[in-house]
């Protein structure tokens, strides 16, 4: 299947899986971009070893086009860009933050920027800077998010901007692409639907709490510090209510957060950790093969632009 996203990655199918911190790490980055979608490593919580070491694993396991997602925030951002420069990395997604001073130093040396953003405001200060694409997440996503439903971003994304846009926030079937791509998308970015795939090295726990969860599963902590986060609910995230309620200081409110999503992702303590998932866990019931999820999610789509086209007979 092409599309602009597809020729400008040189991938299979316009799927990218999102570069989850501590979640995305090699095997399902391998394991994606095999299938024909696009696999990137989530750096966020990497130092500048780990990431090595992840990017020298992908490239035993394939051959194909992958990415880096760096973490703007992460304490270890410097050592990171280094490092994506050394190892040639082809592809670079970046998130929490605005990557113009990247851009132009990235492209001369081959790596292609591909930001992901909340607002028309600062995909249209990208797109001066020279990117060919950009990736549109609504605030359906898990994780650090904007204020602006993927329905509603997406459309004015597309209006605004002379690039292909990929959509991120609340895309785990065939359904959720044929709807985004209805409002103009050329691709999707898909996280949630592949932490529950037999690839992922999360724990087992993490994957069960998102197969157990509902459509009211998940809630946003953090808007009081300005780093807005979506999470399943469970004890930890009513600790982050229960201090945002009463006012405490940013600072105290952003100590309980410290080292919660990898007490979740690596420990398996869905409970006191941070359970970081989007809205379309509700929808998620099984856990099996990333080829799966992406032929799946391709059939349905397809199935369902099919079924589309029977309303515009007279
Ligand atoms: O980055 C994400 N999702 C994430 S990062 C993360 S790790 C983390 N943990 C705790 C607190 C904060 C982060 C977990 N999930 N998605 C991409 C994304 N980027 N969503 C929203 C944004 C964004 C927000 C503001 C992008 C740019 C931006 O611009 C600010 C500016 O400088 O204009």
């Amino acid at each position: 299947m092409e599309t602009r996203v597809t020729k400008l990655l040189g991938i299979d199918y316009p799927i990218l899986q999102g570069g989850m911190a501590w979640v995305s790490t090699a095997p399902l980055v391998a394991a994606v971009s095999n299938a024909g979608g696009l696999g990137i490593i989530g750096a966020g919580g990497m130092d500048a070893n780990q990431l090595r070491e992840n990017i020298h694993q992908v490239r035993t396991k394939t051959k194909k086009p992958f990415g880096v997602n760096l973490m703007l925030l992460s304490p270890y951002i410097n050592d990171q860009i280094e490092i994506v420069k050394e190892e040639q990395v082809p592809i670079v997604t970046t998130g929490a933050g605005n990557p113009s001073r990247l851009i132009d130093d990235f492209s001369k040396r081959g790596i292609m920027t591909i930001p992901v953003v909340a607002s028309v405001q600062l995909a249209k200060r990208l797109v001066r800077h020279g990117i060919q694409t950009i990736i549109a997440e609504g605030m359906e996503s898990g994780g650090h998010i904007g204020e602006i439903t993927t329905m509603c971003l997406v459309p004015q994304m597309v209006d605004a901007l002379d690039i292909p846009v990929i959509a991120a926030g609340g895309i785990g079937d065939g359904r959720g692409m044929a709807a985004v791509f209805a409002l103009g998308a050329e691709g999707v970015q898909v996280g949630t639907r592949f932490v529950c795939s037999n690839e992922c090295s999360v724990h087992p726990f993490y994957k069960e709490a998102i197969v157990n969860s509902q459509d009211r599963s998940t809630v946003i902590t953090g808007m009081s510090t300005g780093h807005p986060v979506r999470c399943l609910k469970n004890k930890l995230t009513r600790k982050f209510e229960e201090l945002e309620a009463h006012q405490v200081n940013r600072e105290e409110i952003e100590a309980l957060g410290s080292g919660r999503l990898r007490r979740a992702v690596c420990e398996g303590d869905v409970e006191e950790g941070s359970v970081m998932a989007g809205q379309i866990s509700g929808l998620i019931d099984d856990i099996k093969p990333v080829s799966e999820i992406i032929k799946d999610i391709i059939y349905e789509f397809q199935n369902t632009v099919a079924r589309l086209t029977f309303f515009n007979k007279e």
